[in-house]
């Protein structure tokens, strides 16, 4: 799907490309994959895919994101291979980067913003704390319908899933990249992914962030968290 360029621009972090915003699927300011702000949108409804909206606590979680680490083997196929750019066009979920069995923790993380020399993950293991992996788990909460922008920019890959659409992809191993998103949300509650992976050995980074728009972000376990 073609996006206008206006709403989907490289930023000059690296200037690599967010190749990805001319040619994949990352939606649109009226994106049919995200569900209208309706009656089931805002759980007054009884149906819609989500629980309840008033019926969860927001306001007793922490705004913030919950990350599960995943520290991948140095002799894995897809790490330590040759760097090339951008490659934009595969899903998550093709890869296995995010497999259990690689998991090492889950924590709390309030914001995304993690600069350009970011190494989290050193258990001693081979290759540590080089090949890694995060998946954020979060949920958008919308109270007004408005339109909202972010920024994203990873080294190596990341997508943007919202309500199981991509809707940013920063795939490939490259140093960082950056790239810029607006939609508009409708009221509601939106469930919200990131997949970042570092496969090389000499930079790791990752950002993200709203840069407009009444959105506030929630754990994906918000209902357990204090
Ligand atoms: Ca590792
Ligand atoms: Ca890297």
């Amino acid at each position: 799907m073609a996006v206008a360029p206006e709403i989907c621009v490289a930023l000059a972090a690296v200037l690599a490309l967010a190749a990805g915003c001319s040619d994949y699927d990352l939606g649109s300011g009226d994106d049919e994959g995200i569900p209208p702000g309706d009656d089931d949108a805002t759980g007054d409804d009884d149906d819609g895919g989500n629980p309840d909206f008033d019926g969860i606590p927001w306001d007793d979680c922490e705004q913030g994101y919950l990350g599960d680490y995943y520290n991948l083997p140095e002799d894995h196929p897809d790490v330590e291979i040759d760097v090339g750019g951008v490659e934009p066009g595969s899903l998550p979920g093709s890869h296995d980067w995010w497999n259990p069995a690689w998991w090492v923790w889950s924590q709390y993380d309030p914001h995304l913003e993690f600069g350009t020399d970011w190494w989290p993950v050193d258990q001693g293991l081979p290759g540590d704390p080089q090949y890694f992996a995060v998946h954020w788990s979060a949920w958008i909460v919308v109270h007004e319908a408005a339109p909202f922008t972010f920024e994203m920019g990873s080294d190596d890959d990341s997508w943007l899933v919202i309500d199981g659409q991509v809707k940013a992809d920063l795939g490939g191993i490259h140093g960082l990249a950056a790239t810029e998103y607006e939609a508009v949300l409708d009221e509601g509650w939106y469930a919200f992914d990131i997949y970042f992976a570092e496969r090389h050995t000499s930079e790791s980074g990752f950002y993200f962030r709203f840069t407009g728009g009444p959105v506030t972000i929630y754990p994906s376990d918000c209902e357990d968290h204090p």
